[in-house]
């Protein structure tokens, strides 16, 4: 049977079904440094909304702008489109360790470590057609909408799924995307047309993108406020809204054929680290629960909202259980925390992951 590095069982299909939502699980394989569309995570609120292409247009409307506009995808792909390797996250990204490692389950999609991945999106930049648009000096924020149906939450009408974007960050290095991996955006990742926001939570990368409304003044949503927000003791006005991700690093695998590790046998340890906006600096690995480091190659790219390949030998010494752990630093100085901040909706998960491995005696012979 096919399991997931905490051990779950997994469906044939190589994801974790969480309801409307897919998990992508690598089951100690080599981790491609591009996602296969085919196992790239889906986070849905409610049902992909299904768009007919030749009728769908883009609104921009608010304050904001001169005028209001609409385009069609053909306008959109008529404009000069950029092609990048970007991550997306999901906010609740390793959720069920606020369980697993802090005693404090939290309540949402129990993710382990497999809402992340990284495509190659097409598209052109915001700030291009915000600006055909006829942007204001005074324009402040950008709501994204999207076209699936209103969100229905505890009987209460949410409204459609959105969430405001600062100017400055969209007009930095914000997509429109209508490729994803070279086919077009697939109906679970947003088909026609998405916004990728480079290393921010993936709540901010509204798919079936059907508006923008730019305007002068700041206007909130339930998903910058009610959710996608830290709520709970120790969380104030100035210090819970959510933007950036944090740094994180996984263990992948093992080149030992058992998954686990044999003593006085080398065996290369593997696995993948990330940090929102940021590259990677440094990653580091103990296989004593923390209390001795070494340090991990990276190897090939290094890009800001991207991920890292890591690896490192080890030969174990003795038999038995071991607490492995891998910690990360970034390229801004950010290392991951032996413990998570807490929050009530389990948010940024980001303490150095522990993984308990199991090294077998020397076979005999
Ligand atoms: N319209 C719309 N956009 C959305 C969502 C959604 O449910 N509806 N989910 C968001 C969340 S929470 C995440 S993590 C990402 C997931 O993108 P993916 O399903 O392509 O991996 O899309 C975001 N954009
Ligand atoms: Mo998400």
């Amino acid at each position: 049977m096919l399991r997931d590095h905490f051990g779950r069982p997994v469906a044939g299909d190589h994801f974790v079904h969480h309801g409307t939502d897919l998990e992508t699980v690598w089951d100690g394989e080599e981790v491609p440094y591009l996602t296969p569309t085919e196992r790239f995570f889906v986070r849905n609120h409610t049902e992909p909304a299904v768009v007919d292409a030749a009728s769908w247009r883009l609104l921009v409307t608010g304050d904001g702008v001169h005028r209001e506009a609409t385009y069609t995808l053909a306008e959109l792909q008529s404009f000069s489109s950029q092609t990048q390797e970007l991550a997306l996250e999901c906010t609740g990204n390793g959720r069920r360790l606020f369980a697993d490692q802090q005693g404090q389950a939290r309540p949402g999609t129990q993710w382990g470590l497999g809402a992340i991945g990284v495509a190659r999106w097409t598209g052109v930049p915001l700030g291009t057609i915000l600006r055909h648009a006829g942007l204001l000096e005074s324009a402040v924020q950008v709501m994204a909408v999207g076209l699936d149906e209103p969100y229905v939450d505890d009987g209460v009408n949410h409204g459609r799924v959105r969430r405001p974007v600062p100017i400055s960050k969209a007009l930095d290095d914000v997509l429109i995307a209508w490729g994803m991996n070279g086919e077009p955006l697939p109906r679970d990742h947003g088909f026609p047309a998405r916004l990728i926001v480079p290393g921010w939570v993936g709540i901010a990368s509204i798919k079936w993108l059907g508006e923008l409304r730019v305007t002068t003044t700041a206007e909130t949503s339930p998903w910058n406020t009610k959710w996608y927000r830290m709520h709970g003791i120790g969380w104030s006005d100035t210090n819970s809204a959510l933007d950036r991700m944090p740094v994180m690093s996984c263990l992948d695998g093992t080149s030992d054929p058992n998954g686990g590790a044999t003593v006085g046998r080398k065996t290369r340890l593997r696995g993948r680290a990330w940090a929102g906006e940021a590259s990677i600096s440094r990653v580091e690995v103990s296989t004593d629960g923390g209390r001795r480091w070494a340090d991990a190659t990276l190897v090939g790219r290094n890009e800001p909202s991207c991920w890292v390949a890591w690896t490192l030998p080890w030969t174990p010494e003795r038999a038995g259980s071991h607490d492995l752990v891998v910690r990360a630093t970034d390229s801004t100085g950010r290392r991951q925390p032996e413990r998570a901040p807490d929050n009530d909706d389990g948010y940024l998960f980001s303490a150095a992951v522990h993984y308990p491995i199991d090294v077998a005696c020397r076979a005999a012979g």
